[in-house]
Formats: C-alpha cells, structure tokens, sequence
C-alpha cells in the first residue's frame, strides 16, 4: 500500500472556480486517507462540514500604517512554512498562479535543505494566464514562479497552449482537467423551485446564467441572447451568482424592457437545486480556460450555449452534448438556444450527451487519480 501524503493546498477562498477546483480537490484527497491542509486567508467556500483528514489554516495579513499596500504574499508564503513544518507537507500544491506559485516558490526556498524538502505543484486555472499572468506588471515573475514549480497543471490542452505561446514557458504541464463529484451533481427534481422560477407557468422555460459577474463573463451579452430567445419562448433568466457586473445586467435588463422577466438570486453554495430547474445554460465568456460552470449544468442535464474559446471545445462537443459559437454571434447563440427550447427530442438528446460525456470524462472517481500520480511521481 502507498503512503498518504500531506498536501498544503493554497487558493482563493472566494467563489469562483480555482477555489472550488481546490476544495473539491481537498475533500476528494481526504477521503482518499490522505491529508489536505487548505491554506488560505478564510475558510473555502464549499468546505462544508468537518471531514476527517481536511484541516483549514488562515492567512492573516498584518497593516501597518507605513504599509499602503497589504503584504499577502509575504504572510501567505510565511504561514506556508509554519503549516509546512508543523504538518510535515509533501506536496505544496499552489492554485491559481498568482501570487500562489510566487507564494509556494519562496517557502520551498526557505523549507528545503540537501535537496529535501516539499515538491511544489503548481495549477493554472485561466485568468491567471490569460488576463492577470500576462499582464506586463506580473508576467516576468509568474513565467518565473512556473517555471520553478516542481509540477505544473494546467485546466485545459487550451491553457497549456497559451502558458507556453503568452509566458514562453519552457516547463512541461500536464493537462488534468475540471472535476465533479458526480454523485452529487446530477439532476433533482424540485417542482417548487421550478414553479417559482418559471413564474408558475408550465410552458414557460428557465434559462439560467451561473458565474462570478466578472466582465469576462460578458453578462450582457447572456440579457442580449436571453433577450432574443424570450422573444419566440415563453421564458425566464435566473442568474446565479454575484460580481461587479450583476448590476449593469440587471439594468440591461430593465432598458430592454425585460427586468420582471430577471430573478438574481445571488452567490448560492448550492448550485445543482437551481440547475435542476433549468431548461438551458447560457455561457457566451469572452474567455473560458475549461469553464466548470458549463460542466456543472450538463451533469444536471442542462444544454449549454456557449462561446467557442479557450477550453470550452475540450468540454462541449458543438452539436452533440451543446453548442459552440464564435464570441459575437449573439443571434447565432439565441438561435441554437431557441432550437432547444423548441425541439424536445433535440433538448433531450443534448442533454442526455451532455450528461453522458461527464461522467464518462470529468467524475472525481476519474480525475482525482491524476494528481495523485502527479504528486507521487514528483516524490519518487
Ligand atoms: O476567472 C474566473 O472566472 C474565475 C477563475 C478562477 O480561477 O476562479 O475560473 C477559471 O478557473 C476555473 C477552474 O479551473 C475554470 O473552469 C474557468 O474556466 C476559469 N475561468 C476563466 O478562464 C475565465
């Protein structure tokens, strides 16, 4: 039998993706026998309750009136060391590139001795490439923080691509996908969320939009799409979710005349009761290294709409399991959405794909395995 390893996990505790990635990751690792230290500066959203084998340590970041600027990094890649010492880490798997490989970089520097020590893995997640990591103000030192990585993981064939072509990495990544615990993800029936969503109305459709509201989510252009499926469907937008945006869309929504036709029901930790209630999924990103809101809604038998970019195509098979559009092809996304509110056997069908390809592809059961080699293959 192969020893359990100590693995410090570092991430963002707020609601978004690479958190969620991390923390599913976690509890999967746990419940595998081993040990997942989450290192972050608040408790993960979606931890849940306490789990034998999961252990949370805060990061605190000090002010001081000569310091305009919060230090994290310093305080993160100083609570990674004590966790490490005192947790007797093996692996310091750091999530989201920036600052965290930067953050795990430096505590390896500090930790290892004759060239003992904890592997530092490194996961990139998308924007911390695509947007912040290649940003001229961050791009040298997270090309560097990757590069010394003792592992790098990328989401998506996508992400790898562009790691190498915007940073000019030269480090071997792996690609180990977005994850589900398909037990759990998988369609509820929920008649009363279904009837207060749809406003009662059995012929009504729910179309929903799950994200963090950031501009990269482009959710005026999920009012626009909606706007022109509502149209020719009798339906209603749910957006789940809360970001910087969400009001701007909110207003889209009132000037085109369709804000009672809205209901936005904020950050939920609970997302598969409202997925379960929804007839499509629209997700026209600007960009997406793998988009694990798309997966969530096809385990629930959810069509999906959504723009052709970064690893989307490597999640949805355009015309069997959801459809793919180029980014501006707002009537081009209505229309794949109204064909799927229209045509039952093709809603089916989609669905029933889409359901299909995630748990042939993207269970915990499947996923989980592979970070495990990679962290066992680094100690070896
Ligand atoms: O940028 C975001 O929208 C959030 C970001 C994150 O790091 O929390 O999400 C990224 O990571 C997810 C998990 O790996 C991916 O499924 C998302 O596609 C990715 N978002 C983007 O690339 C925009």
């Amino acid at each position: 039998m192969t020893a359990p390893l100590n693995v410090g996990i570092v991430c963002y505790a707020s609601v978004g993706g690479s958190g969620i990635v991390a923390t599913e990751l976690g509890k999967a690792l746990a419940l595998r026998g081993h040990q997942a230290h989450f290192i972050s500066t608040e408790t993960p959203f979606r931890l849940g309750d306490f789990q034998e084998g999961l252990f949370f340590h805060q990061v605190l970041t000090p002010t001081y009136p000569l310091f305009r600027e919060p230090q994290y990094l310093l305080s993160l890649a100083n609570r990674i060391v004590q966790v490490a010492r005192e947790s007797k880490l093996d692996i310091i798997h750091a999530h989201y590139a920036v600052p965290h490989a930067t953050a795990a970089f430096l505590s390896r520097q500090i930790l290892t001795s004759n060239g003992a020590g904890p592997r530092v893995v490194t996961t990139l997640h998308g924007t911390d490439i695509t947007l912040v990591g290649s940003d001229p103000s961050y791009s040298r030192i997270v090309a560097f923080s990757i590069e010394q990585s003792d592992g790098v993981t990328a989401v998506s064939n996508s992400l790898r691509e562009a790691t190498y072509a915007e940073l000019g990495v030269k480090h071997p990544i792996s690609v180990i996908p977005n994850f589900l615990d398909c037990a759990i993800h998988r369609r509820r029936l929920r008649p009363d969320l279904r009837k207060r969503f749809s406003g009662g109305d059995s012929a009504t459709k729910v179309v929903v939009h799950v994200s963090n509201f950031r501009p990269v989510k482009r959710v005026d252009a999920v009012i626009a799409i909606f706007d022109r499926i509502r149209k020719r469907v009798p339906a209603r937008l749910l957006l789940v979710g809360d970001g910087p945006d969400l009001a701007m869309a909110q207003q889209v929504a009132r000037d085109l005349g369709i804000g009672g036709l809205v209901d936005a029901v904020g950050a939920q930790e609970e997302v598969v009761p409202l997925l379960s209630i929804a007839d499509l999924f629209l997700l026209p990103s600007a960009q997406e290294s793998f988009g694990l809101a798309a997966l969530e809604a096809m385990a629930c038998e959810v069509p999906v709409v959504a723009s052709r970019v970064g690893g989307l195509p490597e999640v949805i098979e355009h015309g069997v399991s959801g459809f793919l559009h180029p980014l501006d092809a707002i009537d081009e996304m209505a229309a794949s959405g109204i064909a799927l509110l229209t045509d039952e056997s093709l809603h089916r069908d989609v669905a029933q794909a889409a359901c299909r390809r995630v748990r042939t592809e993207f269970c915990v059961e499947r996923v989980v395995p592979m970070y495990e080699a990679c962290y066992r293959e680094l100690l070896s």
